[in-house]
């Protein structure tokens, strides 16, 4: 008898073990069933088919290219739906597009592919120098500018990030330990592949800062970046912008905005103004965090 007096603990701990595997095996597959597009939406020819994250309570959406490409399509007039899931594109990301039986990822691919079916350009008014100067600046963003926000979310903020994801808030403990877990991991795997995670907070900020100071300089007193008429660069800036003043209001990036570069808050509100009056109503509507 006194032999097998250590089985008892570890018979309750396996037995815990087996409990919690089955729990989180259980949410996980209640959270897909609910993450997953809900509508089998049949395909209309001539209509975009957009998949994108959800809203959150402060944002249409709290990923930039995602912002950046809806934006675009209405700034062409380009018919489309939005598919607002977690279903990702081949290449592992959001957004991506359906369109006429093709899928396509990547917002700067499906930019290309929508200019060419819909004989669109909203660069078309631009120089050549305009055009090669829009171009470094939306890479520049894109490609630098964006790390930042991810650093400040996963590394910053994350507790307020657990509570504004729009797939961590809705996801129900403990399950929700695990994802978090997974999630910081992913991203910074990502910010230390991209080189930035590397550097300190205070290096990560002050290039935050010197890419907004030039988006800044470059709009100017200027409605749009180039001028009268918006350009791609002006959706790009917008899906960032509006990502940093709304989802991160605290983060340094926002507080910059706010206090100094106060232009890019006022060209973030045009833009919204003038292509998203349904703003309000698209995230009471379809908004899934608490
Ligand atoms: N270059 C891509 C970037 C898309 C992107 O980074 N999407 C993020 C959300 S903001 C994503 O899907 N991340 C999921 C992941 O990387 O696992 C584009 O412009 O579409």
């Amino acid at each position: 008898m006194a032999e097998n007096f250590w089985k008892v603990p570890i018979f309750f701990f396996v037995s815990f073990c087996i409990f919690l595997f089955i729990i989180l095996v259980v949410q996980a597959f209640m959270l897909f069933k609910k993450l997953m597009p809900k509508s089998n939406r049949r395909l209309r020819d001539g209509v975009v088919l957009l998949h994108q994250m959800p809203p959150n309570n402060r944002v249409l959406n709290v990923s930039p290219p995602s912002l950046k490409l809806e934006t675009y399509l209405r700034m062409c007039n380009i018919p489309y739906e939005s598919e607002y899931s977690f279903k990702t594109s081949t290449k592992g990301k959001v957004p991506w597009i359906e369109y006429n039986g093709r899928s396509v990822a990547d917002s700067n691919f499906i930019v290309r592919f929508l200019n060419e079916e819909f004989k669109a350009d909203p660069d078309a008014h631009l120089s050549v120098v305009e055009k090669a100067i829009a171009h470094t600046m939306i890479v520049t963003l894109e490609e630098n500018t964006y790390w930042t926000v991810m650093y400040h979310i996963v590394e910053v903020d994350l507790a307020d990030t657990k509570t504004m994801s729009p797939l961590l808030s809705v996801t129900p403990y403990p399950l929700k330990y695990v994802a978090s877990w997974l999630f910081c991991r992913a991203l910074k795997n990502y910010l230390w592949s991209h080189g930035i995670g590397r550097h300190t907070k205070e290096e990560i900020y002050s290039i935050a800062e010197n890419d907004l100071r030039a988006a800044s300089e470059l709009l100017g007193k200027k409605k749009y970046i180039m001028g009268t008429k918006p350009c791609l660069l002006d959706a790009v800036l917008f899906g960032l912008v509006s990502v940093l003043i709304w989802n991160v209001p605290t983060s340094p990036q926002a507080n910059l905005i706010r206090s100094e570069l106060k232009n890019l808050e006022r060209h973030c509100y045009n833009i919204k103004e003038e292509y998203f009056p349904d703003w309000d109503q698209l995230i009471l509507k379809h908004k899934i965090s608490q």
